[in-house]
């Protein structure tokens, strides 16, 4: 029988690529818990996503992807899920069922009704073109700012409870990627309204703040944002 004791375990094997917000999900997970981990970051330009090594990690050819020992998997999400059970301390999905509801729930909703208009958005700005896609990105900003304002009214300190949870850590980097999207010369003819992000949305930007200063957080952050 597989148990969870990780005393004897060799480290976490983690397959990534700089600036996408799901893996920074999974660096952002191990970095609150302190957990060591074996990076491997992944370049798309040299065809590393899509050799038989990392399709061998993950048949889908998509970062994050873990290895541990026997097991591979992929989705930043069920990662960070594993990782919470690998290494209790502190817990990212509270510390009793009421909290841990609250905070599926939370996720949930950012996966299905703001994850799939960002990717979309940052997509069409990062690696796609706007080119024949305005009135699109334009209707997809709009329902991003629907839900960025749900947000908005309903955090405190942190999304949901008095501590930093998985929640916040799905969240972050959707937003992070969204604003540097956002901030692309692209973007200019676009009506995205989305910047000045401080100033339409203050409650959220002081909770980015919260996040940027957790410790572990700047060697999250994505090398290639740094250049
Ligand atoms: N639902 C997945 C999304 C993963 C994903 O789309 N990753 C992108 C990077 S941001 C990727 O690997 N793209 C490579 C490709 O599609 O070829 C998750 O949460 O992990």
């Amino acid at each position: 029988m597989m148990s969870d004791d990780r005393s004897e375990a060799p480290p976490l094997e983690l397959f990534w690529i700089s600036g996408s917000p799901y893996a920074w999900r999974v660096l952002l997970a191990l970095a609150l818990k302190g957990a060591p981990f074996v990076s491997r970051l992944l370049e798309v330009s040299k065809g590393e996503l899509t050799n038989a090594e990392f399709l061998s990690v993950n048949p889908r050819g998509k970062v994050p992807a873990l290895r541990d020992g026997e097991l591979t998997m992929g989705e930043s999400m069920a990662i960070v899920r594993y990782i919470d059970r690998c290494f209790p301390e502190p817990p990212l999905f509270g510390r009793n069922h009421v909290d841990e509801a609250r905070i599926n729930q939370k996720i949930d909703e950012i996966e299905n009704y703001l994850v799939p208009e960002t990717g979309w958005i940052t997509r069409a700005l990062f690696v796609d073109s706007v080119a024949g896609r305005k009135e699109s990105l334009n209707a997809r900003a709009e329902r991003v700012r629907t839900e960025l304002q749900n947000l908005e009214s309903r955090v405190n300190t942190w999304l949901v409870g008095d501590a930093t949870s998985a929640a916040d850590i799905s969240l972050y980097p959707i937003i992070a990627a969204l604003l540097r999207a956002a901030g692309k010369p692209a973007a200019t003819g676009l009506d995205l309204r989305l910047l000045p992000f401080a100033e339409r949305y203050p409650r959220l930007a002081q909770w980015c703040s919260r996040i940027e200063a957790l410790p572990g957080f700047d060697a999250t952050y994505p090398p290639h944002w740094r250049e």
